[in-house]
């Protein structure tokens, strides 16, 4: 049981702190992580402490202790929270979302793996053939996109490079019947370059490391990373020929035809081949330095040599007078060129693997007057906050999604809280809390906020560099609180995709590319529209992510890395005191403790601790469950610190309860003794 558990392991729900200071909640965090505890409650969130080391608490055993059961009712766990949501969904035909927020390696992904398994295990009791294979698909999805998605990185050895939400859709039986995978900005730079002692994406090393001799040679590809400029800096692991084999069985098992695995496989070589392509400038013009690779790249895209070489050395314009022209680039050019459509090729690569993952899960012949409403449970793993020495694009936008994602908690937190007061009519008030509205408008506000100021910078000026959008943002944003001038240059992040490139894979022969770049369709003279920045489309889909959490009922899992040396015995005591702040822990158990610190429903309540009053002891006379409970409280002397609710009963603070809890342990050893007495006959 969670409260006797409490002794010994520490509190295990925040909220039976006895004061809520930050030395109190660090110290008890200390304490749980040491003794193997690595979650603990705010009420209903999980706290969980990344163990760095194979725990042996996700077993058979353990998902059978938590199926079916109410929250307080076990100790805390991934299992509490998944259930919770799952009960919600089938009880009540709720949409719910498990939210899992925390920086990079606090144990997001891990913790997405899990509650996917724990809703695939409790689901589909009569194995039915069509539920098993979705759910089949769905679990195996996650091991493709890693392969594709995660990569090294000084932070997380498994690091996600993109955002994931997966909603998983359920029958009226509670049997997941499909899903969908929405993706968010994966990190294409990556691609072509990393920081020092990081990878690339897996999905390379996996290629060269696990692919067979022949496969390998049909790509004319060899089986160093070593010889390709993109994975030259990255070491291989001893997982990456392993992984190879695992991920191509999960595409196989999905259902990817072994046309379409070949296609992903040539995508991955042309990428590795176009990395090692070089300029040489003889005085005016530039070539290529390696015709050979050029033939590769042409026979794995399927696409005219010749019209590769001019893709990779020239650009169509457009001329105002409506003539089309081509124009040389210079060395420089051409390499940015060919490394935007090396990022290009990979990043469109991921989004049709995704779409290719949800054609099939994606929810078929569902009738809902047949078949009842159906629900939703999503899963959020998103890159976590991030700071790097080198801090680019990529990073901007992974830390304004997690400010939305942090805002989207303080107000879902608090305004749960008062709809379980106003649903129980019970009269609340309001607590004041710290709201980073401030910094999400610093980023996302119309004509102010950072993105609009760089939108403008890239419409008004044409050719923008970084020193007019530092210019532009010093001048429109000095006097904002948050808004800190850099006065030296961006990491620079140039992303030029030449329309050539992607006219040039909508000309492929083979269709899967052809699927890929569907925009190569246009003819030059019609690319004139200036398409939205990556900034822009990135806002709108944490926008549109948003909305989508905030209309189901959320459940949170806020991820702590104890420490930055991946060690499972070191908690650092600094590093982790400084997530509690920005996640807003303390907060979140001042919020829940200002109301009331606990409330369950009446005859929850009863059960428990009805041997504690002599009214209720073995069972009660009185009309109501309510009743009862008046009993049980006003013996115990503690009425003034209760209300009574709809259906349940609502303490303010935890020491009613503790005493409650102390008065139940002393009498537990005692009714055992009776009882055993009973069965042995001796009474
Ligand atoms: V990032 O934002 O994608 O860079 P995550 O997803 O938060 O990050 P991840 O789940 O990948 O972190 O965890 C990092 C590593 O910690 C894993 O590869 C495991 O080695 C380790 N880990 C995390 N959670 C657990 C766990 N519950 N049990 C054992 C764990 N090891
Ligand atoms: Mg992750």
């Amino acid at each position: 049981m969670a409260e006797l558990e409490s002794l010994e392991f520490g509190k295990s729900d925040f909220i039976l702190l006895d004061e809520v200071t930050m030395e109190q909640f660090m110290e008890n965090l200390k304490l749980r992580f040491e003794k193997g505890r690595i979650y603990t409650f705010i009420g209903e969130v999980v706290v969980s402490v990344n163990p760095y080391q194979h725990m042996d608490i996700y077993g058979k055993d353990s998902i059978e202790a938590y199926r079916g059961r109410e929250l307080y009712e076990n100790p805390p766990h991934l299992f509490s929270v998944s259930d919770a949501a799952y009960k919600a969904m089938k009880r009540r035909a709720k949409d719910t979302c498990i939210v899992i927020s925390g920086e990079s390696g606090a144990g997001k992904t891990e913790a997405s793996k899990y509650i996917m398994q724990y809703i695939a295990a409790i689901t589909n009791p009569a194995l039915r053939e069509e539920v098993e294979s979705v759910k089949h698909v769905l679990l195996k999805s996650t091991c493709v996109l890693e392969a594709f998605g995660n990569a090294k990185t000084n932070r997380n050895d498994n690091s996600s490079r993109f955002g994931k939400y997966m909603d998983i859709n359920f029958n009226f039986n509670g049997d997941p019947t499909g899903g969908h995978i929405n993706n968010y900005l994966l990190e294409k730079s990556r691609v072509v370059q990393q920081q020092p002692g990081e990878r690339n994406f897996h999905s390379f090393y996996q290629l060269l490391r696990g692919g067979s001799d022949d496969v390998l040679k049909s790509l004319h590809l060899d089986n160093d990373p070593a010889l390709y400029t993109y994975t030259r800096q990255g070491a291989t692991s001893n997982n990456d020929r392993s992984s190879h084999k695992a991920v191509l069985h999960a595409l196989q098992v999905i259902g990817f035809t072994e046309e379409e695995i070949h296609s992903i496989y040539e995508t991955l070589a042309a990428i590795l081949l176009l990395g090692n392509l070089e300029f040489v400038c003889d005085g005016e013009s530039v070539s290529l330095s390696e015709p050979l690779a050029l033939t590769e790249i042409s026979a794995l895209t399927q696409t005219d040599p010749e019209c590769v070489r001019t893709s990779l050395l020239y650009r169509t314009v457009a001329t105002g007078g409506g003539d089309v022209i081509q124009k040389e680039h210079s060395q420089q050019d051409a390499c940015f060129g060919r490394d935007a459509f090396a990022k290009a090729l990979y990043e469109r690569l991921f989004a049709w693997i995704v779409g290719r993952i949800n054609s099939v899960i994606e929810v078929k012949n569902y009738n809902p007057v047949l078949h009842g409403k159906n629900t939703v449970i999503g899963v959020l793993d998103i890159y976590g906050f991030e700071i790097f020495d080198n801090n680019s694009f990529e990073q901007f936008c992974i830390n304004y999604c997690n400010e939305k994602l942090q805002h989207l908690f303080i107000e879902l937190i608090l305004q749960q809280e008062q709809e379980e007061y106003e649903r129980e009519g019970i009269v609340w008030e309001h607590v004041d809390y710290v709201d980073n509205q401030i910094i999400v408008d610093l980023v996302e506000q119309p004509h102010k906020g950072i993105i609009s100021v760089l939108d403008e910078a890239c419409l008004t000026v044409g050719n923008v560099t970084d020193t007019v959008l530092l210019q532009s943002l010093d001048q429109k944003l000095s006097q904002h609180p948050h808004y800190t001038p850099k006065g030296k240059d961006l990491n620079p992040n140039y992303n030029l995709l030449f329309q050539d490139f992607k006219r040039l894979m909508f000309s492929s022969c083979n269709g899967v590319l052809r699927q890929m770049w569907p925009d190569g369709q246009t003819s030059i003279t019609e690319v004139t529209k200036r398409p939205q920045t990556a900034a822009t489309l990135f806002k709108n889909s944490i926008v549109a992510l948003v909305q989508k959490l905030a209309c189901k009922e959320p459940y949170y899992v806020r991820c702590i890395k104890p420490n930055e040396l991946k060690s499972p015995v070191l908690f650092d005591d600094a590093r982790c005191r400084h997530q509690v702040a920005y996640l807003g822990l303390l907060e979140n158990v001042m919020v829940r403790r200002a109301g009331f610190a606990y409330r369950q429903p009446y005859e929850r309540f009863l059960q428990r601790y009805k041997m504690t009053c002599e009214y209720t002891w073995p069972n009660h006379l009185m009309p109501t469950d309510q009743e009862a409970v008046r009993a049980i409280v006003s013996q115990h002397g503690f009425d003034a610190d209760v209300d009574y609710g709809r259906s349940k009963l609502f303490v303010r603070s935890p020491r009613s309860l503790f005493s409650l809890e102390q008065e139940r342990n002393q009498l537990i050893p005692i009714l055992v003794l009776f009882l055993q007495k009973v069965w042995r006959g001796a009474l």
